[in-house]
């Protein structure tokens, strides 16, 4: 009985490992100075990890001008920037999105070379 116990536990474990894994995206940013994927579609409460892979300095940045939204709009507080900072080689950085919307966002030193990207959280 003990071990059949311990075993949905472990079960149990797993799946909640799973949807937290199942909800959580990486978006690298590369030495082609692209966002790889540049679309992606999540899930509400997504957490979206940025990976830089390159040997430069990238960010992801928000600008609340280019921010897409339907209705009901966005308030102030989640339209306020998120910036990444400037990433070094290997670091990360993670947001989580629990709003519906389209947010765009760019690098701030190749956003001119096309270092752009969008996520869409699905209603
Ligand atoms: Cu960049």
């Amino acid at each position: 009985m003990l071990s059949l116990i311990a075993c949905l536990m472990l079960l149990a474990g797993c799946q909640v490992l799973d949807t937290n894994l199942s909800n959580r995206h990486t978006i690298e940013m590369q030495h082609t100075n692209r966002f790889v994927p540049g679309t992606i579609e999540v899930e509400r409460g997504a957490t979206i990890v940025f990976h830089n892979q390159s040997q430069i300095w990238h960010s992801a940045t928000t600008d609340p001008g280019t921010i897409v939204t339907t209705e009901p709009p966005l308030t102030p507080e989640i339209v306020a920037l998120w910036d990444s900072g400037n990433l070094d080689p290997g670091e990360s950085w993670a947001i989580r999105l629990d709003e519906p919307g389209t947010y765009l966002f760019y690098c701030r030193r190749h956003a001119e070379q096309g270092m752009i990207g969008s996520i869409t959280v699905l209603e």
